[in-house]
């Protein structure tokens, strides 16, 4: 009897996928690869950046292959990259030492990835970044953003660059440091979005502008295009206002809100400079003075994802605690608007007419949170409490389709398990590549190898070029992707080197004879320095203890992959310098004695010679 069962389970997916048509096989049990499998010598067709969560980092992996291929440090040091030792990245990072990275963001120009930055959200300490994709560097940090707490609503970028779009988690008492009690919550607390200004050539971001709202907590965003282009919208889980219990007291209402934003609108409002206020010196426009600037839209019960469609006109909003994404038609809300087609008001901000503006509730399943499109007029819906993806169909929808919402939906796969975000490369431009679905799930129960109590996150590829989705492999990752961003290689074009010719650095130094060190106060020594295979320039610091050293170390290498390191021993410093970079590092040499200093980045067969002496006298 048991062989027999055996025999039937063994057989049963065989058979499954014999009929399953020329679409990729997902385990190779019919011995082939599985369609991820990226041979030998080739390379994968997609970059997927996926935000590191808590780690504070950005992490890159190919696609399909799902294997991890960079990590972007941004708001953590990372010593295998040097990053946090360089005075330039400490500089960048400030006080802080981690950031809680959630919803990565790739710039575009009209409306289609451009392959030029990529940008994250701090969501703990209230930050933004932008990491050049040339050279896969963070090249700036901004914040923490005045009048803004928790922001976890970013960072969504609109269809020219224009501005980086972030929305409030947490609500405090306005302009922060302000105190007062939480059970004043609705009278003196406020969240806030603000437009983060982006300069078109540099990438360099200030901001531009916020609106106050009401003490909700927004939740996930994203921002208009089409017809849509000039809005952004966001959910939020706590039209209750509640200040505790927030599982129970956030829970109350059937529905909550969700804000639409025009953004076009505000930025207008502070160019007119419309009588505004400015806190911490930042426009704040409050949205009940200044008509326009932001509408409510009543969404299903705490609500979590808000994604606009590629064409811009269908906006799916998914509450958490119903089985339903709502698809509203944004041609309907502008209708509604202009007839003011409204429901109420809450604190001066219309609220839409609900039945205006909904074009139907599509039964995803249970636990519905984000939405993905692949550009054929499909949508899927990640399912937290299901543990599935629903894929289903964008409106227009047929008669019989309107008067039964199930039919809408088309498929469903199991992942493994409780999936948060999603991520169809292009989802959020007007032209989604489509081809594959990455779901980034939360809880993996036992299914990787045992390493204890703390488990890794797991990702899952789903095909979804056919008719039927196709789960076909998985893997794991650091703690902790939340959202990623997928692109096709091609858009992306990194540099090989740093060329001589583009350093800048006031301290470069590409010649030995130049090279040296130098007094340049009584407590002061700088060091110019070389590193090439396999030496340093000078390779013997003489300094006085107490002294401040400062070393610019130029790698003068112009060929790609000689990276070299410099660590000192005992002294907490690792610097990596790339091919034709120059980093500055400081320490004070505080402990008389000799510490060695020698290259971290294996880079030739005489690297463990590459080495050199600090020499630091007792005063
Ligand atoms: S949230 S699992 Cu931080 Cu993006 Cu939805
Ligand atoms: Cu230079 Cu190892």
């Amino acid at each position: 009897m048991r062989s027999l069962t055996y025999l039937f389970l063994l057989v049963l997916p065989l058979g499954l996928l014999g009929c399953g048509g020329s679409s990729a096989s997902g385990d190779g049990a019919d011995g082939g690869a599985p369609a991820s499998y990226v041979p030998l010598g080739e390379k994968d067709d997609y970059y997927l950046f996926y935000s590191g969560g808590h780690s504070g980092q950005v992490f890159v992996a190919g696609l399909p292959s799902l294997r991890e291929i960079q990590e972007i440090p941004v708001f953590t040091p990372s010593p295998g990259h040097g990053y946090g030792f360089s005075k330039k990245s400490k500089k960048m990072m400030g006080e802080y030492r981690w950031g809680d990275v959630h919803h990565p963001g790739l710039s575009k120009t009209d409306g289609t990835y451009d392959g030029r930055w990529l940008f994250v959200n701090d969501n703990a300490n209230n930050r933004v970044a932008r990491i050049s994709l040339r050279d896969f560097k963070t090249k700036q940090i901004l914040g923490p953003i005045p009048n803004s707490m928790g922001n976890h609503g970013s960072s969504f970028v609109t269809p020219n660059t224009e501005y980086l779009l972030v929305a409030t988690r947490f609500s405090v008492p306005l302009p922060k440091g302000t105190h007062a009690p939480v059970e004043t919550y609705e009278e003196n607390f406020n969240g806030i979005v603000s437009g983060v200004d982006i300069d078109p050539e540099t990438g360099e971001m200030e901001v531009g502008w916020q609106v106050k709202t009401p003490p909700f907590n927004w939740d996930l965003g994203s921002t208009g295009k089409g017809p849509s282009d000039g809005w952004a919208f966001w959910t939020s889980y706590n039209t209750e206002m509640a200040h505790d219990s927030l599982e129970i007291n956030a829970s109350q209402r059937d529905r909550d809100y969700a804000a639409f934003v025009n953004w076009e609108r505000a930025e207008k409002v502070v160019e007119n400079n419309e009588g505004l206020n400015r806190r911490n010196g930042v426009p704040l426009i409050d949205p009940a003075e200044h008509e326009g600037v932001m509408y409510f839209v009543p969404v299903s019960k705490s609500p979590h994802g808000i994604d606009a469609s590629p064409s811009g006109r269908w906006i799916a909003a998914s509450g958490k605690l119903q089985p339903t994404t709502t698809v509203f038609d944004f041609k309907q809300f502008k209708t509604a608007i202009e007839n003011e087609d409204f429901q109420g008001e809450f604190r001066g901000v219309p609220v839409v007419n609900y039945d205006a503006v909904v074009e139907g509730e599509v039964p995803v399943g249970q636990g519905p949170l984000h939405t993905q499109f692949d550009g054929e007029g499909n949508a899927y819906t990640s399912l937290f409490i299901e543990s599935s993806v629903t894929k289903w169909k964008l409106p227009p929808w047929d008669k019989e389709t309107k008067e039964d919402m199930s039919k809408a939906v088309t498929d469903k796969i199991s992942v493994h398990y409780n999936i948060g975000h999603l991520v169809i490369p292009g989802s959020d431009t007007k032209e989604p590549y489509g081809n594959w679905l990455v779901a980034m799930n939360k809880l993996q129960k036992g299914r990787g190898l045992n390493v204890g109590p703390e488990k890794p996150e797991t990702s899952q590829l789903i095909d979804i070029s056919g008719e039927e989705m196709e789960m076909i492999e998985e893997d794991y990752t650091r703690p902790e992707p939340h959202f990623a961003q997928a692109v096709p290689a091609d858009v992306i074009n990194p540099i090989e080197v740093y060329k001589k010719e583009n350093n800048d650095h006031p301290d470069a130094r590409w010649d030995p004879e130049n090279t040296g060190v130098e007094r340049t106060g009584p407590d002061e020594v700088t060091v110019h320095m070389i590193a090439k295979r396999s030496q340093y320039y000078p390779d013997k610091v003489e300094v006085q203890q107490g002294d401040k050293v400062t070393f610019h170390l130029t790698n003068i290498e112009q060929v790609s992959d000689m990276i070299h390191g410099f660590g000192i021993a005992q002294y907490n410093m690792n610097g990596v310098v790339p091919p034709g970079d120059t980093q500055t590092f400081t320490i004070t040499a505080d402990e008389a004695g000799v510490y060695p200093f020698y290259c971290t980045n294996f880079c030739s067969a005489l690297h463990q010679e590459m080495q050199g002496y600090l020499e630091v006298k007792p005063r």
